[in-house]
């Protein structure tokens, strides 16, 4: 039987001399981690190979992402599908190996990490959504969701503010499933930490409310695994252990430095690590009896088969309750769903109600809520502004967490990667909310959704100047058309209660991305509607009013700009000239329609065109073309009441008709 040693070793080896291969990566990080991850995933993690979507395995997040050789070398030793020849494709084109981990391409890899202290907040959200998960559908005797989340992580992720926001959240949520290994080798890029970080990283823990294991030495695997056990008896908080490691350790002249970070270590060093580890074996060569001390595949198979027999005496006890949770964790929406919300959608259309967008939220919610159990809610702080809480809603807490609905805090960014790790555990619909401009904060989290195709849904309130007074800090400008930019990505500014309902719709059954939902402080005019233009909405673009005559121009606006385009339609129709109002409410749906519908909405010979939307200007140019032109914003706003900023910006009937009347 291979030693400890040798089995983290072959980690080492296959780290350095793929990133050899690749000249490109990071040896540094895997070969210090190497110990630590050999205990843990051959002793510790509860997974099988032959099914990385098993509902019930344990979570493994690599959150120091530059790492990746580290898991990309443990999911090949285990026995995933994914071949020697993939690890010497690391970071070329297509390969299952890309330079960072990356959701959707690698078996086994339960998210994009890379950015720095993100995949940590994942984890939070995984652990989290864990909790929430077992405490709905547990039942005495029943422990049917019942494992564990392990993150590793470095200094970058500790220095990461996003750090402060999740950790902070999972102490007082008590997510006591959940341990952090810091890999505390006091090197960053830039050299030894001490010149810029030199917190007192237990201290900090431990006022989180975490349980801290200090001072493990990362090489030792007895050491490492009497940490392990300690952090298991600890059932009430997240555990952090913090290891003393050596970067790029077992290199003879590189460790311990910054060199082997982020560079191959050079054909000559790789041959003294060689010498220096007593690894005799040619790169990329692994000892028959190394792969089968680390092949998990039977064990994983025994750990699946035992939890499948646990399902089947849940299902014997609970019915019902174990065909939800299949449901649930296979993502598919309740039967009735799409039926009740196109119901809900007419019901809207028929009502007629002139109200901000954001209590047509609200209301759709109360409609939707109770349909859909995996709805799991939450804010960043602004509950009451974003009106994200319906009847159904019910906190989590850390003594209960059979709710539905998480009191973020005020952390956008932590609570929007918390989301995402949410998503990706599985059993939920999450939506986060903040103010639209504070998405800022959160953005990296979203364009990580968006990446990685999946269904989070971002609610955006106080969507514009129309929020008025509190000024230019808090009034969006040029958020939209960054949303609109992100590939993958969604975004709805409906203009009434029943586009409110239809966007509402969409997020919730797409299946292959994010989306996010803009609505508005105050109140929007109801807009009338055919059965076919309500259905159109669901394009993302649509002709809202048609002219009697055939179209001399094209109006084209969203949200709070709708009420507006309509007034100045009617009033250039008074004066003879026809136009037609054409309500955008989702510019990439929009996009992804055919060119006949596009171009039966915006047709190519109307060369009279004007969008007005109360968000940065430049992002309409591609609809109404170099010689159109827009009302929009392209400065800041003000401090002043709503109707006041609205004029003096130029979003009045006259302006909008006169910048009609010039094309014409
Ligand atoms: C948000 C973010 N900022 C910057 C980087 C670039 N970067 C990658 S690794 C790294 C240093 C990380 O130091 P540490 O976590 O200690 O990793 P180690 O060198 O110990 O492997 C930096 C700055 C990044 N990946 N993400
Ligand atoms: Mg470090």
């Amino acid at each position: 039987m291979p030693t400890p040693k040798e089995l983290a070793n072959a980690i080492r080896a296959l780290s350095m001399d793929a990133v050899q291969k690749a000249n490109s990566g990071h040896p540094g990080a895997p070969m210090g981690m190497a110990d630590i991850a050999q205990v843990l995933w051959r002793k510790w993690l509860k997974h099988n190979p032959s099914n990385p979507q098993w509902i019930d395995r344990d979570r493994f997040i690599l959150s120091n992402g530059h790492g990746s050789m580290l898991l990309y070398s443990l999911l090949h030793l285990c026995g995933y599908d994914l071949p020697l020849e993939q690890i010497k494709q690391f970071r070329q084109l297509h390969s299952q190996t890309p330079g960072h981990p990356e959701y959707g391409y690698t078996q086994g890899v339960e998210t994009t990490t890379g950015p720095l202290g993100q995949g940590l907040a994942n984890g939070v959200g995984m652990a989290l959504a864990e909790k929430i998960l077992a405490a709905q559908f547990n039942r005495p005797n029943h422990n049917i969701i019942d494992h564990k989340t392990y993150i590793f992580l470095g200094d970058g992720c500790l220095m990461e503010g996003i750090s402060h926001e999740v950790c902070s959240l999972a102490g007082t949520q008590g997510l006591g499933k959940l341990t952090a290994f810091y890999d505390d080798n006091g090197i960053s890029i830039d050299g030894e930490v001490k010149g810029w970080f030199t917190d007192d990283t237990a201290a900090r823990f431990g006022a989180y409310g975490w349980h801290v294991i200090e001072a493990i030495d990362g090489h030792d695997a007895d050491a490492i695994d009497a940490a392990i056990t300690l952090a298991h008896q600890e059932s009430d908080k997240p555990t952090l252990i913090i290891c003393k490691t050596i970067i790029g350790f077992g290199s003879p002249n590189k460790q311990g430095k910054e060199d082997c970070h982020g560079a191959p270590l050079g054909q000559d060093e790789i041959a003294l690590v060689r010498q220096s580890l007593g690894w005799p074996h040619a790169e990329f060569d692994i000892p028959a009896d190394i792969y089968s001390a680390w092949d998990a595949k039977t064990s994983g198979l025994n750990a699946e088969k035992a939890w499948t027999k646990k399902l089947l005496a849940y299902r014997k006890s609970y019915p019902e309750l174990a065909a939800e949770l299949k449901r649930r964790t296979q993502g598919d929406l309740p039967n009735n769903f799409v039926a009740n919300a196109d119901h809900y959608i007419l019901e809207q259309q028929r009502s007629g109600q002139n109200i901000a967008s954001r209590k047509a939220s609200q209301n759709t919610l109360n409609a939707y809520g109770p349909l859909l159990p995996e709805l799991l809610g939450g804010s960043a702080d602004l509950a009451g502004s974003n009106l994200t809480i319906w009847d159904g809603c019910k906190g989590i807490t850390s003594e209960d967490a059979s709710g539905n609905y998480i009191y973020y805090g005020v952390r956008e960014f932590g609570m929007s990667a918390i989301q995402n790790g949410i998503t990706l555990h599985g059993g939920f619909i999450p939506y986060a909310a903040t103010f639209l401009i504070f998405m800022e904060y959160a953005r990296n989290a979203v364009r990580l959704a968006s990446l990685m195709k999946i269904r989070s849904i971002f609610v955006y309130t106080h969507d514009s100047i129309g929020l008025g007074e509190d000024g230019p800090t808090h009034q969006p400008v040029e958020q939209l058309a960054n949303l609109r930019l992100t590939p993958n990505m969604i975004t709805w500014r409906p203009c009434d209660t029943v586009e409110t309902a239809v966007a509402w719709k969409s997020a919730i059954t797409r299946e292959d991305g994010p989306s996010s939902l803009i609505f508005s402080r105050q109140n929007l005019a109801h807009q009338d509607r055919s059965e076919q233009q309500i259905s159109d909405i669901h394009k993302g673009g649509y002709i809202l009013k048609e002219p009697h005559l055939p179209p001399v121009a094209l109006i084209i606006a969203t949200g709070s700009e709708i009420e507006l385009a309509m007034s100045a339609a009617d009033a250039l129709g008074e004066k003879g000239v026809p136009v037609r109002v054409i309500s955008m409410p989702a510019p990439q749906l929009f996009d992804m329609q055919s060119t006949e519908y596009r171009n039966s909405v915006i047709p190519t010979d109307v060369r009279a065109r004007v969008a007005v939307e109360a968000a940065h200007k430049d992002y309409w140019y591609k609809y109404v073309g170099i010689d159109g032109n827009v009302v929009g914003m392209d400065n800041f706003g003000d401090s002043a009441p709503a109707a006041a900023i609205f004029k003096e910006r130029g979003f009045t009937v006259e302006n909008v008709m006169q910048k009609v009347e010039c094309l014409l």
